[in-house]
């Protein structure tokens, strides 16, 4: 089975490509000939997932597809960075800005909890499912690892004593909000497979 997901995140990919089956192969955009950087708009991780796999099947011959939308999310901030995670710092996207403006804004504050989030939104047969995942865990004072993306180096995953990016992609991949989401992911598409 082949499903198309439409992001523009090597990171996203690799991580999904390694959870799922076998049976499933991921179109990446660059196949399906897109390019160009996909809008997300929107105050919620579904209305901006929602936005992003329309707006991208709208544009190719391809008819089913799923995106994700995910963030980090700060209690002691409001809930920042939140959906704006990506260019939290500005438009540039910087991973290392924004890990410092989140560490600044947090400076004196002793409540570190956070959790990640991602939302995954499939079109399939025209209909419209939706799966979450969430991670919770604590943001550090300092960076610390190289692996991984985004606010990695600065989140340790509940039950741990390390920071995603100290974690291996296996290890991360045993407790991530992407693998959470993608298991319902995978488990939908294997019932669909079964009953059509
Ligand atoms: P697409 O929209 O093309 O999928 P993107 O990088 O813009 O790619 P998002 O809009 O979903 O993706 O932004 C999510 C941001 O949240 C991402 O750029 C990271 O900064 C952060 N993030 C999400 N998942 C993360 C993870 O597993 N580890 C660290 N940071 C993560």
């Amino acid at each position: 089975m082949e499903v198309l997901f439409a992001t523009n995140n090597r990171h996203k990919v690799e991580e999904i490509q390694s959870l799922l089956t076998t049976d499933i192969r991921l179109i990446t955009l660059k196949e399906a000939g897109i390019l160009e950087d996909i809008p997300e708009p929107f105050e919620t991780l579904e209305d901006n997932a929602r936005a992003k796999i329309r707006y991208i099947l709208d544009r190719c011959s391809v008819s089913t597809g799923f995106s994700e939308d995910s963030g980090l999310f700060i209690p002691a901030l409001q809930g920042r960075p939140g959906v704006h995670s990506a260019h939290y710092a500005g438009p540039q996207r910087s991973d290392k800005d924004n890990i410092q403006k989140v560490l600044t804004e947090m400076k004196a504050t002793p409540d570190r909890d956070a959790f990640f989030q991602t939302t995954i939104c499939l079109i399939w047969d025209n209909k419209e499912y939706m799966f979450t995942g969430i991670c919770p865990g604590q943001i550090t004072s300092d960076p610390s690892g190289d692996q991984g993306f985004g606010y990695d180096p600065i989140f340790i995953p509940q039950g741990s004593n390390i920071t995603f990016a100290e974690m291996t992609l296996s290890e991360k991949n045993q407790v991530s909000h992407r693998k959470k989401a993608v298991l319902q992911l995978i488990d939908f598409l294997h019932q669909a497979k079964k009953s059509g």
